[in-house]
């Protein structure tokens, strides 16, 4: 199988996010990248190759213009104006701040405009995530390149992640939505339905958001339960889809300690959903904190099933551009993502 890397990601290495309003070392982090780039490189089925620049056209297909300029001259106003290392917002937009009054405008004061864009305290900006967020588009657009040329499979190492990021926002290590970013690129190309298959054990609320209102993109995502999980506000089974979305957003929540069978026959729920729905290609968001020793995460899967779930969703028979999401246990990191993907491509 083809991947596509960029070693831009490593302009992103932020030292400390802050959780339960205490600092800690960072989760997301460089080591996954490079750890999922050695297990592939070791195994010698797959094939290396650098993404392609695709400009910013595609990204405001589907962010707000203002939060991308925004990302790429945060840090410039921020180190103006505080001089601290990383950004963390202290005050964010809650909705009812101005609730009965008009929307809220983009702030001029560096730190009211970080709690404009940012929701939450775990996703810091350094001088370049910019450039690495940019470059994790180009690797997942590339991957789709690949897969509209005639590919069955391949696989992008986005870093840093994407499904967090709604149309106007950032948050959950995530800045730009290469999942939809790309679902949209390929719905334009192809002039076909797309579907989204996300696996992460976080649910993809910015994946779910951008598209909850559109009927041609199918949301399809496997998560831990909201009332416990992060993001907490939205993957609810009742969320459905509106409008001409309707019924094009399927949630599969799931409980604490959840083991391989319980996660394979949640799997089929999500698959069948998928073959009702037309197109030839589906966009997988593969997270591997479903991993029973995930550090931030409480489902329990093994290696092997990640072979066997890959298996599966290559069952299907569409056309599979399978982006990097979260996976935090960094010794085993490549050797989950290594299966999941030899499953997808037919090998043992
Ligand atoms: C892409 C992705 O996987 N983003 C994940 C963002 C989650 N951020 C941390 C959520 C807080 C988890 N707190 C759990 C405490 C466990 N001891
Ligand atoms: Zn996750």
């Amino acid at each position: 199988m083809r991947f596509v890397y960029s070693d831009r990601h490593m302009l992103h290495d932020p030292k400390t996010e802050v959780q339960i309003g205490v600092a800690q070392a960072m989760h997301e982090t460089p080591s996954r990248a490079e750890a999922i780039r050695e297990a592939l490189v070791a195994d010698g089925g797959f094939t290396i190759e650098e993404p392609t620049e695709h400009g910013v056209g595609p990204i405001h297909a589907v962010h707000e213009p203002a939060m991308v300029r925004y990302l790429e001259d945060a840090w410039h106003e921020w180190e103006a104006a505080s001089g601290a290392p990383e950004m963390i917002p202290d005050t964010v937009l809650h909705p009812a701040l101005r609730e009965g009054m008009a929307a809220a405008s983009e702030p001029r004061f560096p730190l009211a405009r970080l709690g404009y864009w940012c929701f939450e305290t775990m996703t810091p900006v350094v001088p370049g995530t910019y450039e690495a967020a940019r470059a994790a588009v180009d690797v997942a657009l590339t991957t789709a390149d690949l897969v509209l040329g005639g590919e069955p499979a391949a696989y992008g190492l986005c870093r840093p992640p994407g499904h967090h990021a709604p149309r106007a926002a950032f948050g959950g290590y995530c800045y730009l939505n290469n999942a939809a970013i790309t679902a949209q690129y390929v719905a334009e190309r192809s002039g076909e339905p797309v579907a989204i298959l996300d696996v992460d054990y976080h649910h993809g609320n910015g994946t779910q958001q951008i598209f909850h209102a559109r009927g041609d993109v199918l949301y399809v995502s496997l998560h831990g339960h909201p009332d416990r999980a992060y993001p907490y506000f939205l993957g609810y089974e009742d969320e459905t889809g509106t409008g001409e979305g309707a019924g094009a957003n399927l949630n599969l929540p799931l409980p604490t300690g959840c083991d391989d069978a319980l996660y394979l026959d949640a799997i089929e729920r999500a698959l069948e959903a998928i073959a009702a729905f037309g197109g030839s290609t589906v966009i997988v968001s593969l997270g591997l904190d479903t991993y029973r020793r995930d550090p931030i995460c409480d489902l329990a899967l093994t290696t092997p099933a990640y072979h066997e779930i890959g298996r599966r969703v290559a069952a299907l028979g569409r056309r599979l551009v399978i982006l990097q999401e979260g996976g935090y246990y960094v010794p085993d990191l490549g050797e989950n993502v290594r299966e999941w993907l030899r499953g997808a491509g037919g090998s043992a």
